[in-house]
């Protein structure tokens, strides 16, 4: 019983200097399988509204705005996910991602700003008004992609 007690205390300590992202996972592999799901659907609605800016299917306000909020919010959910400790190995990320997490925060924040950019752009309807922060964060993606992916 004391060794539960003082397991569980180291738990909760590490838990605790890991800002909970570890808490948050069972297992680093279910760490990899969450940040994956979420980039792969802000893939999936952010070609499809790539896809609307070239007039396939036609542009929608709606429809595009439905969409740069689905990308922002999905924006939102993976960086903890990045970060738990030894989640590099058996993944696609680049080996020094982890030993400076300050700048991966730092280009995560960037690209969440400029989701909150195309939001905005999003809701005035004017396409010629949404390509500008469209492709900033077409770059924002290709910038974390090109630091931290292999
Ligand atoms: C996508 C997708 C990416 C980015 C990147 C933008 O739709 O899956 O990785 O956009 O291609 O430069």
């Amino acid at each position: 019983m004391k060794r539960m007690v003082s397991l569980a205390a180291i738990l909760a300590a590490i838990a605790l200097v890991s800002g909970g992202a570890l808490a948050q996972f069972a297992r680093t592999d279910d760490a990899i399988k969450y940040r994956q799901s979420v980039m792969f659907l802000i893939g999936q609605h952010f070609t499809r509204l790539g896809g609307m800016l070239k007039g396939s299917p036609a542009y929608d306000k709606g429809a595009f705005l439905k969409g740069a909020t689905l990308v922002q919010t999905l924006a939102a959910m993976p960086w903890d996910a990045f970060l738990v400790p030894g989640s590099d190995k058996g993944s696609q990320m680049k080996d020094d991602t982890l030993k400076d997490t300050a700048r991966f925060k730092e280009a995560a924040k960037a690209a969440e700003s400029a989701m909150a950019g195309l939001v905005a752009a999003s809701g005035t309807g004017d396409v010629s008004a949404i390509q500008e922060p469209f492709g900033a964060v077409g770059k924002s993606c290709k910038n974390c992609h090109t630091a931290f992916r292999k």
